[in-house]
């Protein structure tokens, strides 16, 4: 059995959950894998408890124990999925349409997750009236400048970032997560609208969906 080490919580306006371990959670789903949630305290991701750096040395979620070993990050932890578990294939066997994948998977983690999502997703994790309302309509401008005209270039004439769903996927299905709750309007992307709605239509995104409270 896997254990995924991750952050989630039931607040008023959904269940919030961490983006990076969000992206380990919808790949054990799509390749129908057993494993258990090992929820850590949101505050533990600053106090980074000796117990936690000795599992992961930056004390960051995600990581993972399988078979008694710990794997961290959720690129390679999701790369480490498919090396053991190639059914079903979310990597391109190509090796130019793997560097796309790869490439866009990055994009999403630089860009997005550690880029400017963060200014839109850290203050839900508080009251609505401690939130920076002026720092996330900044993280919502950096995604308008940046992230977005890109991928809305990338979905030209395709349903995924690759051929069919793939590994490039799964920041996304963390995007898709912060923006159901933000709502920050697309209609100026729509193949990202689009896109992130047929995300959302997966079965695997219902273990991350903002309406899935968390399973104590
Ligand atoms: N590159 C890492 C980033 C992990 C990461 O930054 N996780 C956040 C939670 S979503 C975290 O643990 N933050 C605490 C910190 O940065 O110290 C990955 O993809 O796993």
């Amino acid at each position: 059995m896997i254990v995924l080490y991750t952050t989630e919580r039931d607040y008023p306006w959904g269940a919030l959950r961490s983006t990076n371990a969000s992206k380990v959670k919808v790949i054990l789903e799509e390749k129908r894998l057993r494993y258990r949630i090992e929820n850590l305290r949101p505050g533990d991701l600053w106090k980074k408890p000796p117990e936690m750096l000795a599992k992961h040395p930056l004390g960051k979620v995600p990581y993972i124990e399988h078979d008694g070993v710990v794997v961290f990050d959720s690129t390679v932890i999701n790369e480490y999925l498919e090396d053991c578990y190639p059914d079903p294939n979310l990597l391109p066997r190509d090796p130019l349409a793997r560097a796309r994948v790869r490439m866009l998977e990055n994009f999403g983690d630089e860009a997005v997750l550690v880029g400017d999502l963060p200014a839109i997703w850290m203050p839900y994790w508080s009251p609505p009236e401690q939130r920076n309302l002026e720092q996330m309509e900044k993280g919502r401008e950096g995604l308008r400048k940046r992230a977005l005209p890109y991928l809305e270039q990338q979905l030209e004439a395709r349903e995924y970032l690759a051929e069919t769903f793939s590994l490039a996927d799964a920041p996304y299905m963390a995007m898709a997560m912060v923006l159901e709750v933000d709502q920050m309007p697309l209609d100026a992307f729509p193949r990202v609208g689009a896109y992130l709605c047929r995300l959302r239509a997966r079965s695997s995104y219902r273990v991350i969906s903002p309406k899935t409270p968390v399973i104590q």
